[in-house]
Order: C-alpha cells, then structure tokens, then sequence
C-alpha cells in the first residue's frame, strides 16, 4: 500500500518513521510519504490560507495549493481520506475497507477546514471520504491522519504475525454485527499487592478459560458499550439485557411455566427444565451466558447459553406464554447468538421431537434437524459464518 500524507505541518507525522508503519515499510508493505502543502505555493510567503466568505471567525484553507497539490499526487488512483470533525465516523469496519485500497492519499487540514470546492473538485477525480476519529474537536487533522494509519497498516496481509489475534480483537465483527470489548488480561506473578490473578486462568481449562473470557468481555460490553450489542428487533417496550443473580425467582417460574407445553407436545420426554431445582437453576445462572427479557418490569423471555468445544450451546429459550407468538423467542435466540465467542464454530441446541412449534422457528432461524439423541429429543445445529 502506498500512503502520502499532505499538511502544513509534516513533522507532525514524523511518528509515521518510528513504529508500525517504519516496519511495514521494512517488510516492503507500505510505501509513505509525507509532502508539506506550502510546496504548491506560488507566492514568496507560501501563503495557504485566507479569510472565509460570508465571514465568521479564524481562516480557510485556501483551494490552489491543495489542487496543484492533488494534481502532482495524481490522485486518480487513490482513495483521498479527509479527516474532519463532520466526516463519517472512523470504525473498525472502515479500517478494513481502506486496508484493501491500494492507495490513500490523507489530505490533514488546520484553522477552519479547507474550501469545499478542493473535495468536490477531487470527488469528479477519485474517491474522496470525509473522516472523523471522534466527537471531540482537534486542531487539525494530522493526529486522525496517524491514528487512521496505524488502524489500517496493522491489517495489511502479511503485517500481523499472527492474523488469528485480529479476530479476536475488540470491534471485530461477528456475523450479527456484533462486536464485544476486550476481556481482563493479566500476566506474571499470579500475586500482586495483594491482588490475586482469577483461577479460572492458572487452571489451563482452555474451555472454562474462553467461556470465563467470553462472559467479562460480555459484561464490559453491557456495561460500558452497550451500542456494541446488536440492538435485536424487539417488542416496543421490551428491556434485553444480560441475567442478574436477582433474576433467578421469576426465572424459575418462567421456566416451570413455558416447559409446561413442551411436556404436552412431548409427553414420554423428561424433562430437565421441570425437574431442576431453583439451586440448579441458580448455579447455571451465575455460569452461563444468559439473557433475559423485561417487558413493564415483568421478566417475559430468556436464553441461556455456553461454549462447548466450538459450539454455542444455545438452550432454555423460553417466552411467557401469554407474549409467544410475536417474534421474542426469535429475539432473544439473535441476541445470544450475537455473544458467540469467537471459539465458536456453530450453535446448537436440543428441543422435543413433538416440539413442530419450536422446530419451525429455528429452522427458519437457520438451523437444521440433526436427528433423535434420545427418544423424544432432537438436535438441531447452525453453522456461524464469520464477517
Ligand atoms: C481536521 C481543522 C480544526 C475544526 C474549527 C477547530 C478529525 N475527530 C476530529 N476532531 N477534530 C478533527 C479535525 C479538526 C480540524 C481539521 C480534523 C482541520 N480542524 C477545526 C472545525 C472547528 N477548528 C477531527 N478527523
């Protein structure tokens, strides 16, 4: 990839030669330059701003510099990266759509912004995409020209070492669109001022590990970015969020009642559902993935679910009975799907083999029979295809 980089200020990027880009350069990946605008200047005080039509406070970039700076850039064959605090927001997706470009040309503006006519007049030439690192202000736009680079050099094939790490990664996708934050890390020596390292991770239960990892990275998410977590269709008025210890009573009544008609529509089957006891149901609650519904502060739905191997277990899907029938249970079984851990190559689940109901929501859900495991108790599966 080749990336130049125009500004008044070309020492700012300076931090370009030192870290990641100085070793992609070493690795033949990435070919930057920096050129400083003034140099497409015709007058003796390489002036490149001028006061703003229709007046208002501070300066314009004005159009000239840029144009000559453009046409000597031959920009026809670069996408032109604008950073400004009114361009679309900077994401990880964004990331990777410019790290298959072959060239970006990063046009970094100071005082008020540059004439509008430089990116309009560009639009007729190349693409032109109008950036923003954040919603906060800066001076200039040398800083969201570093932080871009670093985003999308890091991508390049062949620049990682080892490409499996950007999976897991917080804002990496999962094929709901769900992306979850980084879980604790923590490393030598297990004791520090007191403060212990979790068990789980000294124990080397790869399985207990990732579902231990994937359940904190979950509550992060829940807690501080919620807007990460796919917002499912819902019913107006309904609350999805991750269970409580608190929630444990109503769930078990929830769960007596809505297993009720599964043991009508599969009468020879037992069922584990009706027969554990709210410890049970507890112990479960506090290890598993699970989430409930809330409609009016009544709890109307849940699901639980947990990593096996590389499957999402997904199971007690659950809808009050008087609120079926209204996409929930479609609902809920998206959302916990979206918290599939990044291990996690397919879902699974079980339910009655006299379960038509249920049956046809999953099927339609993606998911397909597996065939009887047990008289009355059939599998069902779907494959997790990965953004
Ligand atoms: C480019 C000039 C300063 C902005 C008057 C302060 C990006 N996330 C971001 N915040 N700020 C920028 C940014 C700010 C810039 C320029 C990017 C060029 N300024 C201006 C408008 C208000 N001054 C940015 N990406």
């Amino acid at each position: 990839m080749r990336i130049d980089v125009v500004t008044i200020f070309p020492d700012y990027l300076a931090p370009l030669e030192l870290s990641l880009a100085g070793k992609a350069r070493d690795k033949g990946l990435l070919d930057i330059r920096v050129h400083d605008l003034r140099q497409w200047t015709q007058d003796r005080h390489h002036t490149v701003d001028d006061t703003p039509y229709g007046g208002g406070a501070g300066m314009v970039m004005k159009p000239e510099p840029w144009g000559a700076a453009f046409d000597e850039l031959a920009i026809e064959d670069a996408t032109v990266v604008v950073t400004t605090p009114s361009g679309e927001p900077f994401t990880q997706s964004l990331a990777r759509e410019l790290s298959t470009r072959g060239r970006i040309v990063f046009a970094c503006g100071r005082y008020e912004g540059i004439d509008q006519r430089v990116l309009d007049h560009a639009r007729t030439r190349t693409e032109v995409r109008e950036v923003s690192i954040g919603d906060y202000v800066l001076n200039g736009g040398e800083v969201a020209a570093l932080a871009i680079t670093e985003a999308v050099v890091r991508l390049l094939p062949g620049f990682m070492g080892n490409a499996e790490s950007l999976v897991e990664e917080s804002h990496a996708l999962s094929d709901s669109g769900a992306s979850l934050l980084e879980y604790p890390v923590y490393t030598k020596p297990a004791a520090w001022r007191g403060l212990e390292v979790p068990e789980v991770l000294l124990g080397g239960n790869h399985a207990a590990i990732a579902s231990w990892r994937h359940d904190q990275a979950v509550r992060r998410t829940t807690e501080r970015r919620p807007d990460l977590l796919p917002a499912a269709t819902l019913l107006d008025g309904v609350e999805v969020r991750l269970a409580e210890p608190a929630d444990a009573g109503e769930l078990f009544v929830l769960q007596r009642a809505c297993w009720v008609q599964e043991q009508q529509d599969n009468p020879d089957v037992r069922i584990p559902a009706l027969h554990e006891s709210l410890d049970d149901l507890r112990s479960w609650l506090g290890r598993d993935t699970v989430l409930v519904a809330r409609s009016a502060g009544r709890l109307v739905g849940a699901v639980r679910a947990s990593l096996h191997g590389d499957l999402w277990e997904v199971g007690r899907l659950m809808v009050a009975p008087d609120v079926a029938g209204r996409g929930l249970g479609r609902s809920l079984l998206e959302r916990i799907e979206a918290l599939a851990p990044t291990e996690a190559a397919s879902y699974a689940l079980f339910t009655g083999a006299g379960s038509a109901r249920n049956q046809r929501m999953y099927k339609k859900a993606g998911y397909r029979l597996r065939g009887e495991v047990e008289p009355g108790v059939v599998r069902m599966t779907k494959r997790i295809s990965r953004a």
